[in-house]
């Protein structure tokens, strides 16, 4: 029991609930490289405010990278193996990505993850993204690996139902969650407070994503 006269360490990761882990400024000395991955994949495959299939346009720009990219529009919310926008595979996932997403799922306890897409969330000042579940993986049992760069942002996330109470986390660029296990399938936001210092920089957010594809 090693652990129990441990320090506080400010860098070690924090449950936050049941199978998710807060790693504060793990993924911070890369924060400058991801970024240039980041503005190289726009260059090919250029973010874009997807429609939703209730005839809205979402305010948080998006891409991917890897072998599946999430995508919505009339037709509803899927994975697909081409960017829709070009016809063309997806722009392939750098290896610096997939090797912070395997090495913080590690971290957290999910040996063996392997993400064949990566969503990518461009905020600019005012955006967010409503309450919602990530059930278009089709794959309870892998952990979305959650990479924040640039701005901080206030995160909201619930239980499994609409209605359960939210508990809410500032992200800052650097910091890496890993949801996985009972929390796998809470609902979940990012808001845009009007308060000072919210709302001016520019957030980034990858989402590394284990996905089976309905075909
Ligand atoms: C909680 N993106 O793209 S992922 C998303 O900051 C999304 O852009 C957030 O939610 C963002 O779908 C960060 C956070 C996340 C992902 C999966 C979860 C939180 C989760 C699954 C269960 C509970
Ligand atoms: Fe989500």
């Amino acid at each position: 029991m090693d652990d129990l006269f441990k320090p506080a360490d400010d860098t070690a990761s924090r449950p936050l609930a049941p199978g998710a882990a807060h790693m504060p400024g793990f993924a911070a000395p890369l924060e400058p490289a991801l970024l240039a991955h980041i503005e190289r994949i726009a260059r090919a495959a250029p973010f874009r405010h997807l429609a939703t299939p209730g005839g809205g346009r979402m305010s948080v720009g998006m891409t991917n990278c890897g072998d599946v990219g999430w995508y919505s529009d009339a037709a509803g919310y899927r994975y697909v193996e081409t960017d829709p926008s070009t016809d063309r595979p997806w722009p392939k996932m750098p290896v610096m990505f997939l090797d912070l997403a395997v090495s913080a799922a590690e971290a957290a306890g999910y040996a063996g993850f392997a993400p064949q897409g990566c969503l990518i969330n461009r905020y600019e000042p005012g955006a967010r993204m409503g309450l919602h579940q990530d059930r278009d993986e089709n794959r309870v049992d892998a952990p979305v690996v959650s990479v924040s760069i640039g701005a901080k942002a206030i995160f909201s996330f619930g239980g499994p139902n609409r209605s359960d109470p939210c508990q809410r986390v500032l992200l800052m660029g650097g910091d890496v969650v890993v949801w996985g296990g009972p929390s796998r399938l809470y609902f979940h936001g990012v808001g845009a407070p009007r308060s000072p210092g919210f709302g001016d920089g520019v957030r980034y957010n990858l989402t590394f994503r284990a996905v089976r594809l309905k075909r």
